[in-house]
């Protein structure tokens, strides 16, 4: 087994993969090397609730995003620290936390 510091970063992806895969989102913008998407709910019991829901996602895919709370509102950012950019990881889970979004 492979030790946690000598892990490979996933690879960076070109600007036309990201631009595609972008498309494919459900209101994310890129915002220089992450993507990121606003949300906004009935309250903060409801905004915790969906960070919750988007937690095990996140740690099963071992990526965790950003997450910047105001009382409703919720900021998700996504970037791979690991490779320095946006790699497939980061659009893998967007569209998982899209899925929450549309199942809630
Ligand atoms: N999350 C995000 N968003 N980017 C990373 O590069 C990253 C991560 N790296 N979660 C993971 C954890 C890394 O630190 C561990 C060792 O796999």
């Amino acid at each position: 087994m492979e030790a946690k510091g000598e892990m490979m970063p996933p690879a960076l992806l070109d600007n036309a993969t990201i631009e595609a895969r972008l498309k494919k989102l459900d209101g994310w913008r890129r915002e220089g090397d992450a993507i990121k998407r606003e949300l906004s709910f009935d309250g903060f019991l409801d905004a915790m609730a969906f960070i919750n829901r988007v937690a095990p996602l996140a740690d099963e895919a071992d990526h965790h995003p950003e997450i910047f709370n105001v009382y409703d509102s919720v900021e998700l950012t996504l970037t791979t620290h690991d490779a320095g950019g946006l790699s497939a990881k980061d659009f893998d889970l967007a569209e998982k936390i899209d899925g929450v979004v549309s199942a809630s």
